[in-house]
């Protein structure tokens, strides 16, 4: 008899190894929901403008697709030449990305991305991260400046840590401008930025073909157990 058992316990306890092996897939699948294309690699439809994914603003000076990169091939680059105006990059993870979910909620999601340039006239570098949901902004962090922090040699990495996603988000949107007045000493002043990356660290609900396996797999187990012993 305990010859035919054994097998099938390890049977079953290898059932309830792949179903663990199946949840911490999933998990790890989660753990990133950012930006598509945040290297700007991917070639956009016409030629200058930034990579695929990404909008620009406004029309008469929008971001360009740069040969100067972090990484890669290319970066964006934020430019303004002369006089007042702003160049800025946006994109909603909703266009590329799967929607943020009730998994989601409370998550401090961390933003980060590389940046090179000068804005030295003015200081006027800023990003917002936006949370959105169905009726649009559930919450905002408010401009966050950088330009302090730029090289104009260098890459340098920004990174800031989000509130806490509130219920109904279902994507976030990141918004990266320059914006100058007139330039003192007449250098154009320009932004690079490149590799950005939005990490959500929320653990994913298991997914319920797996959590049901995981369970049936476990109490099977525990009745063998209880009746080798009984
Ligand atoms: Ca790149």
């Amino acid at each position: 008899m305990l010859n035919l058992k054994a097998p099938r316990v390890r049977t079953l306890a290898a059932r309830a190894a792949l179903a663990l092996a199946g949840v911490a897939a999933s998990a790890d699948a989660a753990t990133t929901n950012g930006f598509a294309n945040g290297g700007f690699e991917t070639a956009a439809a016409d030629a200058g403008q930034v990579a695929a994914g990404w909008l620009t603003a406004p029309t008469g000076n929008p971001a360009q697709w740069s040969d100067d990169a972090h990484t890669g091939s290319h970066s964006a680059l934020l430019t303004v030449p002369g006089g007042f105006g702003a160049s800025t990059l946006f994109q909603d993870s909703r266009g590329n990305l799967p929607a943020l979910t009730a998994a989601n909620v409370g998550d401090t999601p961390l933003l980060t991305f590389w940046a090179k340039g000068d804005v030295s006239t003015t200081g006027n570098a800023n990003f917002w991260l936006r949370y959105m949901g169905a009726d649009g902004i559930l919450l905002d962090s408010g401009a966050q400046s950088f330009g302090g922090s730029l090289s104009l040699d260098d890459w340098t990495q920004m990174s800031f840590r989000g509130a806490a996603i509130p219920v109904g988000t279902t994507s976030v949107m990141l918004e990266i401008n320059t914006a100058v007045g007139p330039l003192l000493d007449g250098r154009a002043d320009a932004v690079h930025v490149d590799d950005i990356e939005l990490a959500l660290t929320t653990a994913a609900v298991p997914e319920p073909g797996s959590a049901a396996l995981l369970l049936a797999g476990l109490a099977t187990v525990g009745a063998i157990a209880r009746r080798r012993r009984a």
